[in-house]
């Protein structure tokens, strides 16, 4: 019997959208971030810290991805920032065609677009949409072990944030350990720990964006 491998083509049209989607976004001069992580790591609670920070300053716009639903995009809403829906039904991650089809329904310019990707730590790092990079949250519930079982998200993030460092006395997680395995699959990657629930850490996090945005202005006007 003949075996015939899908997903590699797969892939390839979806990386040749996601090359446009990201000539859309660079036209906006937009800092566009992949979040991605485990269902309940903390991806939502992550983004309306940022948003509460940032949104005086900067034009931000949130895409959510979920399965089904609008409950994140409601929360994101009453902050008082625009938020695109993306429901994927039947796929576990968002790709670059469902990621064109929010394209065409912004109509403003943004500094910053944060796309809350569908809860999931295997399928969302496979397929690109667009972004500057992925951001990966790993959640002290979670154990310290994940980067080492999940290899291809944390390889791919350029920034990993461990959440919930506020249940470090309850939890079985060493914060070492896990940063120690996240620098064996990725030795560069730019880490934070944080607590989404309080707040703590999202100074750092917040300048570091900062950072980036002016960063990602400067390239598009060079
Ligand atoms: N204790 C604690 N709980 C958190 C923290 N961040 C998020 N949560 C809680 O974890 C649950 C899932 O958070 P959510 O942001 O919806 O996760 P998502 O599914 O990844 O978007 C919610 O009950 C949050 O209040 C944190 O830093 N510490
Ligand atoms: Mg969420």
């Amino acid at each position: 019997m003949k075996k015939i491998n899908v997903l590699k083509p797969v892939l390839v049209s979806n990386q040749q959208r996601a090359r446009e989607n990201r000539k859309v976004f660079d036209k906006m001069n937009s800092l566009v971030i992949n979040i991605i992580g485990s269902p309940g790591a903390g991806k939502t609670s992550f983004i309306k810290n940022i948003v509460t920070n940032l949104k005086t300053k900067y034009k931000i716009l949130v895409i959510e991805g979920d399965i089904k639903g609008q409950i994140d995009s409601k929360t994101i809403s009453r902050l008082g920032v625009d938020v695109i829906q993306i429901n994927t039904v039947t796929e576990c991650h968002l790709d670059a065609f469902m990621t064109a089809q929010a394209l065409g329904r912004i109509k403003k310019k943004y500094d910053l677009v944060l796309v809350e990707n569908v809860g999931n730590l295997v399928c969302p790092a496979e397929f690109e949409i667009g972004e500057d990079y992925k951001l990966a949250i790993l959640s002290t519930p979670e154990g310290d072990d994940k980067p080492l079982k999940y290899p291809l998200l944390f390889h791919l993030a350029r920034v990993i944030v461990i959440n919930k460092c506020d249940l470090l006395p309850y939890v079985d997680f060493g914060v070492g350990d896990a940063i120690r395995n996240i620098r064996k699959e990725n030795p560069g990657a730019t880490i934070f720990e944080v607590a989404a629930k309080t707040g703590a850490g999202f100074d750092k996090v917040c300048k570091h964006l900062e950072k980036e945005i002016h960063a990602r202005k400067k390239k598009n006007t060079r």
